[in-house]
């Protein structure tokens, strides 16, 4: 593979788009953070998974950036009628996703090979592969004690001030089987502009995966999440100001120091550029238009080749 991407939510997803609109489809993979993985009702939800799947599969809501578009919402009016819990949104036909995930686990498959049945029957052509087969669970850490990564997120509005984060089962979690595939004759990786305590940290929290990656060989590049003091999505910037570190992209880049060899930065960061401890390159990284995420995708893989290169 090409070019290997590490991704998380909504926001990484828009720079997930972009890559696999430049790229042959056969050129790049995905990994993605399963820390925000549960069980509701029975069923096992993978956020970040359907997020990217549905995006890939141009079925996203574009609104909600998460769920399906053209979505009805029965099951929801039939949950509340009963007086069951109705903070988690489950659409109908998102609910054959999770369904048909849950069923195929609970009859032996792993993460990995679920995902390939899914994203081959919804059209999608690029790899997406699980950071783990294993369940890694992402629990937030606030003054009231820790909670479960979506109850967090969802349910309390990412409203309690967070102290920290845990990866429960990370420890004795292995990468994907398919990530060593993937990183044959790979030639870059990018770190999407996730979130980098949620979405990226449970993805190198995996033991051997971080490795992996060194070992590929190839440079890494981060792309700012945080423009200008604020997040492109999501609590990211929150976040920081409750862990008591200035909410900036410096801050980002310094915290995968030693992990990446070059970072983006959006243009209203531009004073940074040249000020960090790796090479830099400033770039428009907010993604409204499609053509916004095909350009981003564009400039990213071409600092990644630069710095292959030694050209920077
Ligand atoms: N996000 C919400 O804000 N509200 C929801 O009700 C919700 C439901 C949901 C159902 C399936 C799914 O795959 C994702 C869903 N999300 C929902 C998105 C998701 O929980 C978060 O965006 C991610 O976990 C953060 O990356």
């Amino acid at each position: 593979m090409a070019y290997v991407a590490l991704t998380g939510g909504i926001g990484g997803a828009k720079l997930a788009l972009g890559l696999a609109r430049v790229l042959a489809a056969e050129k790049i993979a995905f990994v993605v953070n399963t820390g925000d993985d549960f069980e509701h009702f029975g069923l096992h939800i993978s956020p970040d998974m359907d997020t990217l799947t549905y995006t890939l599969a141009g079925l996203s809501n574009p609104e909600a950036g998460w769920g399906r578009h053209d979505e009805s919402w029965q099951f929801m009016a039939a949950l509340d009628e009963l007086g069951s819990e109705t903070w988690f949104r489950l659409g109908d036909r998102d609910l054959a996703l999770h369904v048909t995930r849950t069923q195929m686990l609970s009859q032996g498959a792993t993460l990995t090979q679920a995902t390939r049945r899914i994203t081959d029957s919804l059209g999608v052509r690029q790899r997406i592969i699980p950071m783990s087969d294993d369940p890694v669970r992402t629990q937030v850490h606030t003054a009231s004690g820790p909670v479960a990564f979506q109850h967090y997120f969802v349910r309390d509005r990412c409203e309690p001030a967070v102290t920290g984060f845990e990866f429960a089962g990370a420890e004795t979690a292995t990468p994907s089987p398919d990530l060593a595939t993937c990183l044959e004759g790979c030639e870059g990786v990018i770190i999407c502009p996730s979130n980098p305590f949620v979405s990226v940290d449970p993805i190198l929290a995996v033991p051997g995966l971080r490795a992996a990656l060194q070992a590929s060989g190839a440079p890494l590049v981060a792309v700012s999440p945080i423009v200008g003091g604020a997040a492109i999505k999501g609590p990211t910037a929150k976040m920081m100001g409750e862990l008591g570190v200035p909410a900036s992209a410096a801050q980002v880049a310094a915290h995968y120091a030693g992990l990446i060899d070059g970072f983006i930065l959006d243009e209203r960061d531009a004073a940074l550029d040249g000020t960090l401890a790796m090479p830099t390159r400033v770039a428009q990284s907010l993604m409204v238009t499609l053509a916004d995420r095909e350009r981003l995708a564009a400039e990213t893989l071409e600092f990644v080749n630069a710095l292959r290169k030694g050209a920077v």
